[in-house]
């Protein structure tokens, strides 16, 4: 397709501007579902050279009357589009079940249709290295893969939590609701701790397995060595939890507070271990140079629970940190600082308010045509990269009401639901061409692809054997390819659909 728009619609409040390429004229055309013209607007004079093509836009905004529509422009057309007041609420909701299909250790009802299954990963899990075994079920699968790691379930969370508190309302059950979910990965995490506080990195078994169910795995189970990294993420992960469970279930929020501070006193004691893969372990690794940006999330959320001695250790820390970027990665976690910061009193709240919207700044100078802010370089899971710029943009909306940042924020949607230059809306299940061959197990296992996941996309990197072989030369906004064997491309992952859980919760205000 050659006129590129947010397959899943538009609100009628929103900037709407479709990016455009091929045979085109200088005007527009708006259609109805009958096929009526209903508005013309000019095509941008400006051209833009952009990842191999030619692109022009047109600002449509002007179309605000809800119903069904298709752009057409010389020979070129869009996908059809609605206008309403609501149209990403099924796609919210979708985005929430992915969580409840990665349930390991759960029986999933027989409403998850062909990828319901008996519980699965129930064994005990051995120490690694050790003669010990440990009960550690629970969790979700992390991504296409069945492992569970800690750091990025922290992420996950604490997105879904931020999430809840911008916009409780805008969620709408499916087959589990939000917070529920998400009380099933904290629950787990609580497994993961060691009696003196410190937390296993992961459990998986030793190596990725074949393209079967997850109850088909039956591996031996291992605990990976505990890091600093997981236990800061888990100290700040639980903290936070703690103030949104203490209205829902004061004796579960409690169990967090006092698991949050026995990590916190463990980091306190201990020097950086930062986690690589142990011999003879071959799953994800969720490695990272530094444990500084963990140690400073768990002081910031545990102040915000506590109080002192942890704002004192949240102020030293801060002053350090606040100079740097702030993205919200599984392995960077300024941008959490920054964000949860911002409730901190004093001028420990003024350097995040700060914080953020140099962040924000940031975001919007480097925007492009498609609205994101990356093109030379797509990392792998680059779609997490525009939905977390998306949820950062949204906290500087939050924060001043300037409507610039709002604006942008609607971009990375845009981006992520069709306006890209593949024309893919990158959630499995919606959209007129949708991602629908995911590297993910039990879509392969089913040959049905499990509706409501954020494929990883574009990797300019081309970091797998499918990749190297479809993408050779290609720009980086198009080295995707919608190919099960593509894992560096098109695999799908918890801590990518949470961020889109947030920015569109907040976008639904
Ligand atoms: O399936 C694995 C995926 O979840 C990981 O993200 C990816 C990178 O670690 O690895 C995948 O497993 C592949 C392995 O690395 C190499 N052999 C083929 C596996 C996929 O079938
Ligand atoms: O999301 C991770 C990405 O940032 C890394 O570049 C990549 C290679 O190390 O690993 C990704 O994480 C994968 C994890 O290791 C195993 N489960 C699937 C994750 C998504 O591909
Ligand atoms: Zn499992």
């Amino acid at each position: 397709m050659n006129i590129q728009v947010n397959q899943l619609g538009y609100t009628p409040a929103m900037r709407k501007v479709a990016i455009m390429r091929g045979a085109l004229n200088s005007e527009l055309l708006v259609k109805n579902a009958a096929g009526e013209t209903v508005l013309t607007v000019p095509v941008s004079t400006e051209r833009t050279q952009l990842w191999g093509d030619d692109v022009v836009t047109a600002d449509f905004s002007a179309l605000t009357r809800p119903g069904t529509y298709t752009l057409e422009c010389g020979s070129e057309s869009s996908y059809p589009f609605v206008i309403a007041e609501k149209p990403y609420t099924a796609c919210l909701t979708a985005l929430v079940d992915m969580l409840y299909y990665q349930r390991c250790g759960d029986d999933l009802k027989p409403e998850a249709g062909c990828f319901a299954h008996p519980a699965c990963h129930t064994g005990l899990a051995r120490v690694y290295g050790t003669d010990e075994f440990v009960e550690a079920n629970g969790g979700w699968h992390d991504a296409g893969d069945y492992g569970r790691y800690i750091v990025p379930a922290a992420k996950t969370v604490a997105d879904m939590l931020l999430a809840y508190e911008w916009n409780k309302d805008a969620f709408v059950p499916g087959l589990t609701d939000l917070i529920n979910e998400a009380r099933w990965e904290l629950q787990w995490m609580l497994k993961l701790q060691r009696a003196d506080g410190g937390v296993y990195h992961k459990v998986s078994c030793a190596g990725f397995c074949g393209m079967i169910m997850p109850h088909e795995e039956k591996e031996e189970l291992i605990l990976s060595p505990v890091s600093t990294t997981a236990t800061g993420d888990f100290a700040a992960c639980m903290a936070m939890a703690a103030r949104t469970y203490a209205d829902i279930d004061s004796a579960f929020a409690a169990q967090m507070k006092e698991a949050a501070i026995r990590a916190w006193d463990f980091l306190e004691n201990s020097e950086p271990i930062l986690f690589r893969n142990p011999e003879g372990i071959r799953t994800g690794g969720y490695g990272d140079r530094s444990d500084a940006d963990e140690r400073l999330w768990a002081a910031i959320e545990l102040a915000r629970t506590c109080g002192e001695p942890y704002l004192t250790a949240a102020e030293v820390k801060l002053a350090a940190m606040d100079r740097h970027a702030a993205p919200l990665g599984w392995g960077d976690m300024r941008g959490y600082c920054a964000i949860e910061g911002l409730a901190l009193p004093g001028e420990a709240g003024q350097r995040c308010r700060r914080w953020v919207l140099r962040e924000a700044e940031n975001l919007l100078k480097r925007l492009n045509l498609y609205g994101i802010s990356m093109t030379e370089h797509l990392h792998w899971g680059s779609n997490m990269d525009v939905a977390n710029q998306g949820m950062m943009l949204m906290q500087a909306f939050r924060l001043t009401g300037e409507v610039k940042y709002r604006i942008a924020a609607e971009k990375q949607l845009h981006y992520l639901l069709g306006v890209n230059p593949l024309s893919y809306c990158y959630v499995s299940g919606f959209g007129s061409q949708p991602m629908c061959r995911p590297h993910h197990r039990p879509s392969v296992a089913q040959g049905v692809c499990q509706p409501g996941m954020l494929s990883g996309g574009p990797c300019s990197g081309l970091a797998d054997a499918v990749a190297k072989e479809h993408l050779q030369g290609q720009p980086a906004g198009k080295c995707f390819v919608d190919d099960h064997g593509s894992y560096s491309t098109n695999e799908i992952c918890i801590y990518w659909n949470s961020p889109l859980i947030a920015l569109v919760a907040a976008l639904d205000k």
